[in-house]
This record gives C-alpha cells, sequence and structure tokens, in this order.
C-alpha cells in the first residue's frame, strides 16, 4: 500500500497488534485526524463520513485504481468498485456492493463515488449507445434525491426510500443498461414533519426555483411557510424551512436538466410540477361542519373552494369531481346499488391525506419507472451479444432514532435489521464454504446473530387489529417471553415508556422505543377508489397513466391491500435475494459525530456503531481465517519474478509447487496454506512483502529487457 506513510496507521484492521476496541478505535481516529477515512478489513471496507471535501475523488484519483489490485493502493471506495468491476469481468458472474451504516453515515455518498468510478472506467471506445446508459445512471441520482430524499435532523439530504440499483454489462465490460429498485418511499412525510426536518426537496424546488409565470400558472407563491405540507418541520421558526447549504434554486435547474437528459418530455416534466403544485393545494384544504338540518350526517364544505379549482385545473378533472371525492365516498349498498356518502370533517380529512400521499408515491414510482424504461438493454440480442452481467449497488436509509419513534422508524430499522443478518450469513457462509471446499481446517468465531429480532418482526400477526392499543396488546401477548422485546406493560416499572403506547425493541444497533400512535392507519393507507378513477380520467395522460387501477369499478372497499405488519407486507423489507447477492463486497459507514460537522470523532459514538456493526468480530474472523487468496497461476503471474525457481518459468510439477517454492525463498511458507486450487495467505504483512519485493525488481528487469532490445546484452 503506496503513498500511505507509517504514521497514517494500519490500512487494514487486520494488521492491528491485538484486536480489541481500543486498538480499533485509536487507528480509526488516528486514520481520520490524517484524512484516511477508509480503512479495510480485509476487502470489507470500512469509512468514516469525514463532513468535508477531501481530494481524494476525481479523474485522477480514478486511474490511480483502475485495474489495480485491492491491496496497491491505499483502502478506497474506488479500489472497492475497482474489485467488484474485476470480479465480474474475470468470473462473468453477477456481484453486488451492499452500503450499510446509519443515517448520515455516507451511504448515499459512497454509492455515487462508486457509480462516478465504473462510468469513469468504462467504454474506451466511446460507444454512443453506452454513453447514453452512463449519462442516465449518473443523472437518474440526482432525479431521485429530489423527489425520494428530505432534510431529517440525522442528515441534511437523508434517503427516504431504499434503492437497489443493477447495472448490466455487456461481454467487453461496458455498462449497457440499468434498472432500480425502490423500497418503502416513506410517504406520510408528505403529510407531516418532526420539527427541524422538512418535507422532500422536490417541493422546496419547485417553489424556489420555478420562474414567476411558472409559479403563477401553478398558483402558487414562493414562500413554503405558506403550504401546510411545507411548513410541519418549521415550528415557529420559517427558517427552519431555508436550505443549508446550495441554492435550491440551482437543484431545481439541475433536476431539470437532468430529467431532459434522461429523456422526460417537456410535457411530462410539466406535468409533474403540477402534480407537486396539486399536492400543495390539496394540502391546503380545510373542511367545516355545516349546522344543517335534515342531515343525518353533518354536511361537510371546504372552507376555500378556490382550492378545490386549482386542484382540478392541475391535474386536469372536473371541479365538480374533485369536489365530490372530497366530501363524500361512493358504497355499495345492499346489492349491487350504489349510494354516495357523505364525510365527516374528519373523514374528510383523512381522505384527503389519504390522496395526498397516493398521488406522490404513485409520482415517485412513475419516475423510477420512467428511468427503468430508459436504462432498459437495448437491441441486444444475447445469442450474439453473449450474456449480460449485472453489478448491484444496495443503498438504503440507515438504521434512526429520535426522540419519538413511529410506523416509518420501524419499517426502516426492520430493513436495516435484514440487511445486517444478511451480512452476518454470507460473510460466515462464504468464509466457510470455501474453506471446506479447498480443503482447509478453520475455526469459526462467535458472532452475535441477530436472526432471533428480525423472526420477531416477522413473525406473522392474525386477526383484525382495529386500533393502535388493541395492536400494541397482541404484540405483548406474541413477544411476552421474547428477549428482544418488552413494553411498559410487561415492564411496570420503567417509566420511559408509556403505559398502551409505547413498545421497545432491542435491536441489533441499539434499543428504539416505538410509540403505537397511528401505526395501524399509517400501515394501512385507505384510499377510495373514487379518488383513483377521478385521476384514472384525467385528461393529463401522465398522471392518468399513474392509476391504472383507477379503470376498475369496484366501490365502497378501500383500495390497496393492507400490509398487516412490515414484512408481511409486499412492499415492506428487502428484495427476494438476487442472484448478485451471492457474494457481495461491502462498505461499512460510520458516523463520525451527531453535529454534521467535519474534523470531529466523537469516541463514544463511533465505538457504539464499530460494536454493532460488529466491526471487530469481522476483524477476527478475517484473522482466524487468510488476508487474501489466489488461485495459483494468478498468484505466480504476479510474483514468479521474485524468485529464482519461478523467473520466467517454472519447471516444477506444478503451479502449487512452484507457489510453494517461492514462498520458501522468501521464508514465507509458515503464513500460508495450500488449498485444492488455490493460495491462502494469513496475514497481509506476507502480501505487502511480496509486493515489495516485486516493486524493487521491476526497475531491474524493464532495464534488462531494454538492454536486451538494444543488443547490449
Ligand atoms: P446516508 O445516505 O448514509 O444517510 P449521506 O451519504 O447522505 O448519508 O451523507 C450525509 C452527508 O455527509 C452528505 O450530504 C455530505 O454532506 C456528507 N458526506 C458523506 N460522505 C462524504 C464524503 N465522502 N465526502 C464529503 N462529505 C461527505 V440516510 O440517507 O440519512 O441513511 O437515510
Ligand atoms: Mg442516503
Amino acid at each position: 500500500m503506496d503513498e500511505e506513510g507509517p504514521d497514517c496507521g494500519k490500512a487494514d484492521f487486520v494488521l492491528l497488534d491485538q484486536v480489541t476496541m481500543e486498538d480499533f478505535m485509536e487507528n480509526l481516529k488516528l486514520r481520520f485526524e490524517k484524512g484516511r477515512i477508509y480503512t479495510y478489513i480485509g476487502e470489507v471496507l470500512v469509512s468514516v463520513n469525514p463532513y468535508q471535501e477531501l481530494p481524494l475523488y476525481g479523474p485522477e484519483a480514478i486511474a490511480k485504481y483502475q485495474g489495480r489490485e485491492l491491496y496497491e493502493r491505499p483502502p478506497h471506495l474506488y479500489a472497492v468498485a475497482n474489485a467488484a468491476y474485476r470480479a465480474m469481468k474475470r468470473r462473468s458472474r453477477d456481484t453486488c456492493i451492499v452500503i450499510s451504516g446509519e443515517s448520515g453515515a455516507g451511504k448515499t455518498e459512497a454509492s455515487k463515488h462508486i457509480m462516478q468510478y465504473i462510468a469513469a472506467v468504462t467504454n474506451p471506445s466511446q460507444r454512443a449507445e453506452v454513453e447514453r446508459v452512463k449519462d442516465v445512471l449518473l443523472k437518474s441520482t440526482c432525479v431521485l434525491e429530489a423527489f425520494g430524499n428530505a432534510r431529517t435532523n440525522r442528515n441534511n439530504n437523508s434517503s427516504r426510500f431504499g434503492k437497489y440499483m443493477d447495472i448490466n454489462f455487456d461481454f467487453k465490460g461496458d455498462p449497457v443498461g440499468g434498472h432500480i429498485h425502490s423500497y418503502l418511499l416513506e410517504k406520510s412525510r408528505v403529510l407531516k414533519q418532526h420539527v427541524g426536518e422538512r418535507n422532500f426537496h422536490a417541493f422546496y424546488q419547485v417553489l424556489r426555483g420555478c420562474e414567476d409565470s411558472q409559479l403563477e400558472d401553478l398558483h402558487l407563491q414562493r414562500n413554503p411557510a405558506l403550504y401546510s405540507f411545507t411548513r410541519q418541520g418549521a415550528g415557529l421558526n420559517p427558517l427552519r424551512l431555508q436550505p443549508l447549504d446550495s441554492d435550491e434554486r440551482s437543484h431545481h435547474q439541475a433536476v431539470m436538466e437532468a430529467m431532459r437528459v434522461i429523456g422526460f418530455s417537456p410535457e411530462e416534466v410539466d406535468s409533474v410540477r403540477r402534480i407537486l403544485a396539486a399536492i400543495l393545494h390539496l394540502g391546503n384544504i380545510e373542511f367545516v361542519e355545516m349546522e344543517e338540518s335534515g342531515l343525518e350526517q353533518g354536511h361537510v364544505a371546504v372552507a376555500e373552494e378556490v382550492l378545490v379549482d386549482h386542484v382540478a385545473e392541475l391535474t386536469a378533472t372536473p371541479r365538480e369531481s374533485v369536489m365530490r371525492c372530497l366530501l363524500s365516498r361512493t358504497v355499495a349498498s345492499g346489492g349491487r346499488e350504489l349510494i354516495e356518502k357523505g364525510h365527516t370533517a374528519a373523514e374528510a380529512s383523512y381522505a384527503r391525506d389519504a390522496c395526498a400521499k397516493a398521488v406522490y408515491q404513485r409520482l415517485f414510482e412513475w419516475v423510477v419507472n420512467r428511468i427503468n424504461c430508459v436504462m432498459e438493454p437495448r437491441g441486444r440480442d444475447p445469442r450474439r451479444d453473449g450474456k449480460d452481467t449485472v453489478i448491484g449497488v444496495l443503498d438504503i436509509y440507515g438504521f434512526e432514532v429520535f426522540p419519538v419513534n413511529s410506523f416509518e422508524q420501524f419499517c426502516i430499522n426492520y430493513c436495516n435489521e435484514k440487511l445486517q443478518q444478511l451480512f452476518i450469513q454470507l460473510i460466515l457462509k462464504q468464509e466457510q464454504e470455501e474453506y471446506e471446499r479447498e480443503g482447509i481446517a478453520w475455526q469459526s468465531v462467535d458472532y452475535f446473530n441477530n436472526a432471533t429480532i428480525v423472526d420477531l418482526v416477522e413473525r406473522p400477526h392474525r386477526g383484525v387489529t382495529i386500533t393502535d392499543r388493541i395492536f400494541l396488546q397482541s404484540l405483548d401477548t406474541h413477544h411476552r417471553h421474547h428477549a428482544h422485546y418488552t413494553s411498559r406493560q410487561l415492564c411496570p416499572t420503567d417509566k420511559t415508556m408509556e403505559f398502551g403506547r409505547d413498545f421497545r425493541i432491542k435491536h441489533y444497533a441499539g434499543d428504539v422505543t416505538y410509540s403505537v400512535e397511528g401505526f395501524i392507519d399509517k400501515n394501512r393507507d385507505h384510499l377510495f377508489q373514487d379518488f383513483k378513477r377521478l385521476l384514472y380520467n384525467s385528461s393529463d395522460p401522465t398522471l392518468r397513466a399513474m392509476w391504472p387501477d383507477g379503470q376498475q369499478e369496484t366501490t365502497g372497499k378501500p383500495g390497496g391491500t393492507p400490509a398487516g405488519w412490515p414484512g408481511g407486507g409486499a412492499d415492506a423489507g428487502l428484495p427476494e435475494c438476487p442472484m448478485s447477492w451471492q457474494e457481495p463486497f461491502y462498505v461499512r459507514c460510520i458516523k463520525p459525530n451527531e453535529d454534521k460537522v467535519a474534523a470531529k470523532l466523537d469516541e463514544g459514538h463511533c465505538r457504539h456503531q464499530v460494536e454493532y456493526l460488529g466491526l471487530l468480530e469481522n476483524v477476527r474472523v478475517r484473522r482466524a481465517g487468510f488476508a487474501s487468496r489466489q488461485p495459483y497461476p494468478r498468484f505466480l503471474l504476479r510474483y514468479k519474478m521474485t524468485c529464482e525457481y519461478t523467473w520466467p518459468n517454472h519447471l516444477l510439477g506444478s503451479d502449487r509447487a512452484a507457489a510453494s517454492a517461492l514462498l520458501e525463498q522468501h521464508g514465507l511458507q509458515g503464513d500460508v496454506a495450500f488449498g485444492h486450487t488455490k493460495l491462502f495467505i494469513r496475514s497481509p504483512q506476507t502480501l505487502v512483502t511480496l509486493e515489495q519485493s516485486r516493486a524493487r525488481l521491476i526497475p531491474i528487469i524493464v532495464l534488462l529487457l531494454q538492454k536486451a532490445w538494444r543488443g547490449t546484452l
């Protein structure tokens, strides 16, 4: 690992003298202070968010890593991206990079650097179609972030959805397409935000970025404090709505430009803006109960009717229909007869909110789909062009704990729990299987396995749960004896929880107390068919395309299948383990402090993350195992010059025997094990020694070759 001085600490935690938390933290801290935010544990990359621009990225840095082995250069995301890329190319096998860590730890930024690396090193022949795909891949991030990210108290640009992006490569190793899977958008954010937080960026970008005339067409004013949906997080301080760093206006320009490059038509972009505006107007609609006789239920009216006009205009639907949907619903009475049933003010508000959330979610999904259509590998014939291979990049929302945690945190943390389980399973399984295959003895290392927590969440819940409170009771009954579950009911002396409201789960990453308030509603998410039909009948083709299910004639029943309990629902949790997850590369991100500031590494905070990410165990597994494994031919190709028996070609019976002779000459035979097809090297130091020996010889060999060429030898 050149270019890293001795005072930069160990570039691989496996090299620590002892595997203790103290040693680990000391190394992490030392490196962080020197601007070395990346460190390996074998092939796993540990990354600490620097919260400042470091001169680590860009074309020059990329060139340094291109085509190199992991150990040749200082630890870097580029090295991992390169390793994944080479592994995929070499073996023609799908692979993936899994990025994990808590909210604000730097996952999304890492995923962007990985994409940039891949884009930079591919397509040397500048094929137009490949360039197009690369452009879309890079630009899609900006669009997805506008619609799926928001400012939270943990992260100013927090992903509020899970993203798994597949990139397809042809046999030349050039990207020819891609696909984005998105998971569980936190749609409740459309309606409500905690104090200090904001709605999705897209809303503010429209308000602040549109031209005056455009805003006028949308019937909007610039100030987000005027709209219920964009001012929830401001509390009493409208300054909280201000963008923090860069200008929302330029972001808006960038998103518009990205949409254009990706291939959204101007009409589509217009529709997107109108839909966002319609949601904002919808949020300002309030309902009043009219004191009117003759009606069984109170008659409800819209307080400010002009808002209904705006919504109707922007969604290209008839005003009367919008009004009807807001104030009533169609239900089947008795046989096939349909009647219109008036809402109470509370029902009307509920319906309005459900509609706003659903419209936003459909918009988000439509944007993702639209990008996917553009990235679908085009005009490829697998017989002629060979099979595509895939690199997947997984970037989900990180584990998060707030003063009050609700359904959203529950889903997010469950996703992380699941991911952690996968990490444990794969890392252990992968290692063990390989040792078995190669006929090498190995001792297993104890790991905390979180399967029991995942199991707790996934255990099916039967029966109809009507209220949050009953739901909590059922949890208490089911999990009474579960070591990772408790509630005030089960632990009456614990005053940090409230009776009938809170339960607590001991997650792998820490204890989280959840309030069940709103759980059932948030999970159920009923949207009346009337709204779906209304939007399906819009004369705006873009909006209409988002509501194909509005065509059905069913009524009375709310649409959408309730998920029941996250994990049970189809869209909850993580993707079904695709093939590419077989041999993942891992990036484990650490958040250095809670204040989002540069050059501050809060030890307690980091220590906790190192603990729950299982990094020490990871180092132990690696040390109990081997730092590097290489097929004999590859090993010899690289180091044969360092030994007289193997240079230029060996005459020994097998590559294995040749490798053995080579290592013996260096006195390194004690640090390796000989597998059937691969050489296993225990400590990275052995690799470093071999690398250094090779580096010393290369200039001499070059000189000799030059002399031979000139005939002076
Ligand atoms: P996350 O994806 O892990 O959180 P981000 O990738 O959004 O976290 O990082 C949070 C912020 O940290 C970014 O907006 C940057 O300001 C800063 N940052 C992260 N990595 C770097 C880096 N390598 N160099 C400079 N600044 C960086 V969440 O999406 O909340 O789980 O749901
Ligand atoms: Mg993120």
